[in-house]
C-alpha cells in the first residue's frame, strides 16, 4: 500500500504550570500530529513530541516516506542505531524527553511506525493490537501522576483553561489532588513527581498519600536524578514501607553508575525497593550496562522514543529474559498518544506496572480526537475493537491547535526558562540539588 503523502501538523496545547526538577511547564506544550495518506485515500495517524526541531526532523524525513509501502515502511526506515558518539551522555539527565538530540531519529521513526500501523489497521479493518499478535489485556491500567504545581490550568489570558486542582505545594494538597484524580479516573497506582522541594517534604507527601489511600495502592517517587547518593539512600530507608508492595523509586540519582552504587548500598542495608528509570535508560543501548551493574530493576519504556510498538514488544521480551520489570513513561500528550500507549501495553504481556500518563492534566479544549477526551474505566483505557488505534482526528480541533502554534506558542519545551521567568531569575538545573 503506497504512501502518497505525509501531513505534518505542529500544534500547541495548553499545559498547567507543573513543577519537576527540570523546572516548570510553560503555558503551552508542543506536539506534532502526523497523517500518513495512502494511494487509496486512507489515513493513518500518530502524535509525537513537538516543537521546531521536531518539525524540521519530520520535514527532513518526508521524502523517504512518500512512495514507501506502508507494510514495509518500518523495515525501510528503521534507524541504523544510536546517533550518539561513543562516550557521549545520551541520558535525559540534562534534557527533557522530546528534546534529546540523540533520540531524534527514533522519535520520528516511532511516530511513522505507529501511523503506519494505524493505516494498515484501517485498511484491514482490524485494531492495531491485532496486527502485533493480539491483545493480552482488554483494558490497560494507567497510574495517577501527581505533580507539584502553581495555580492555573494552562493557556494564557482569554485562552486560559480552568484549573481543577489549584496550587499544589504541600503534602495535604498532593493527597487531595490524587484523591480527586482517583475519583475521576479510578486509578489504582500512584506516582509523585518529586525533586522540587526538599526531600523531607516530599517524603511527607508520600506518607500523606499512604495515609489517604490506605495500604493497597502502589506508590512511586521520581525526582528526575537530582538527589545525591546519601539523600537517595536516606529517602529509600525512610520510605521503605511506603514504596513497598509494587512501588518503586525512579531515577533517584543521576547516571547508571550512580544508580548502580545506590543499589549496592541499598542491598547491603537490606533495602529491596526497586530502582526504575527513564532518565538513565532511554534506549536499548543502555541495557547492557544497566543489567551488568544491576543499576535498574524496572525500565520505563515509551513508544514515542523507543521506536514504536514493535520495539516495546522486543523490550518486553528482553526485560523478561533479564528479570527486569517494565513500566511506561509519559510526557504531556493528547488522546492519539494515549491510544498508542494503550495499544503498546495491550500487546506487551511483560508490562505489569500501570503506565504513566499526563492525560488528566490536559483539557477537553485541546483534545484533537473526534468525540472528545478518551474515557477511562476503573483507571484503565479500554482497547476498542475499532480499526487502527480506534480514534479519528477532529479537524476543527486540530486547526485550533495549529493556530495556537502559529501564534508562536509552545515552539520549544523550556522548563528551566519558565522557572526563571516565573519563580527565580537565577534558577538553573543543579545535580545533585539535595
Ligand atoms: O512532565 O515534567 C514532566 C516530567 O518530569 C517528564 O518530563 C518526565 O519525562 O514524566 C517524566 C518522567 O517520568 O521522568
Ligand atoms: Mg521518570
Amino acid at each position: 500500500m503506497r504512501i502518497t503523502d505525509l501531513k505534518i501538523h505542529p500544534i500547541a496545547i495548553a499545559d498547567p504550570p507543573l513543577f519537576s526538577s527540570y523546572g516548570l511547564h510553560a503555558s503551552y506544550a508542543p506536539r506534532i500530529v502526523i497523517e500518513l495518506v495512502s494511494e487509496d485515500g486512507l489515513i493513518g495517524i500518530a502524535e509525537a513530541h513537538g516543537g521546531e526541531a521536531a518539525l524540521a526532523a519530520f520535514q527532513a524525513w518526508r521524502p523517504r516516506v512518500i512512495g514507501a509501502d506502508a507494510f514495509t515502511l518500518p523495515a525501510r526506515l528503521l534507524p541504523a542505531g544510536d546517533s550518539a558518539e561513543p562516550g557521549a551522555d545520551r541520558s535525559q539527565t540534562w534534557r527533557v524527553p522530546g528534546e534529546n538530540p540523540f533520540d531524534a531519529d527514533w522519535r520520528v521513526y516511532s511516530a511513522l511506525e505507529i501511523a503506519s500501523l494505524d493505516l494498515l489497521g484501517r485498511a484491514l479493518g482490524r485494531p492495531v493490537c491485532d496486527l502485533l499478535g493480539g491483545r493480552v489485556r482488554d483494558a490497560v491500567p494507567f497510574s495517577a501522576y501527581a505533580f507539584y504545581k502553581l495555580a492555573g490550568g494552562g493557556g494564557e489570558a482569554e485562552d486560559a483553561r480552568d484549573d481543577q486542582y489549584g496550587e499544589i505545594r504541600t503534602p495535604a494538597a498532593v493527597a487531595a489532588s490524587v484523591r480527586r484524580m482517583i475519583s475521576e479516573y479510578g486509578f489504582r497506582e500512584v506516582k509523585l513527581k518529586a525533586g522540587v522541594f526538599p526531600p523531607r517534604e516530599e517524603m511527607e507527601a508520600i506518607r500523606a498519600l499512604r495515609a489517604e489511600l490506605g495500604p493497597e495502592i502502589p506508590l512511586r517517587l521520581d525526582p528526575n536524578s537530582v538527589w545525591s547518593l546519601t539523600t537517595a539512600f536516606d529517602v529509600a530507608l525512610g520510605l521503605r514501607q511506603e514504596l513497598a508492595q509494587g512501588g518503586y523509586l525512579e531515577d533517584p540519582v543521576a547516571g547508571l553508575d550512580g544508580m548502580a552504587e545506590l543499589r549496592r548500598q541499598m542491598r547491603a542495608a537490606g533495602l529491596e525497593t526497586p530502582l526504575a528509570s527513564n532518565v538513565a535508560v532511554t534506549g536499548f543501548q543502555d541495557l547492557p550496562a544497566a543489567i551488568a551493574n544491576d543499576a535498574v530493576q524496572i525500565v520505563l519504556c515509551d513508544p514515542h522514543y523507543w521506536g514504536g510498538l514493535r520495539q516495546i514488544q522486543h523490550l518486553g521480551r528482553l526485560c523478561a529474559t533479564f528479570h527486569l520489570g517494565l513500566s511506561m513513561h509519559s510526557n504531556t500528550h493528547l488522546g492519539v498518544s494515549l491510544m498508542a500507549m494503550a495499544h503498546a501495553a495491550a500487546v506487551t504481556p511483560q508490562l505489569q506496572f500501570a503506565c504513566d500518563t499526563h492525560y488528566p492534566w490536559q483539557s477537553a479544549e485541546d483534545e484533537i480526537v473526534a468525540g472528545g477526551r478518551i474515557r477511562f474505566h476503573e483507571g484503565c483505557v479500554p482497547i476498542p475493537g475499532r480499526p487502527g488505534l480506534g480514534v479519528d482526528l477532529d479537524y476543527d480541533q486540530l486547526a485550533r491547535g495549529r493556530e495556537r502554534y502559529r501564534r508562536g506558542w509552545g515552539h520549544r519545551r523550556d522548563d528551566a526558562g519558565e522557572m526563571r521567568r516565573r519563580i527565580d531569575p537565577a534558577w538553573r538545573r543543579q545535580i545533585p540539588r539535595w
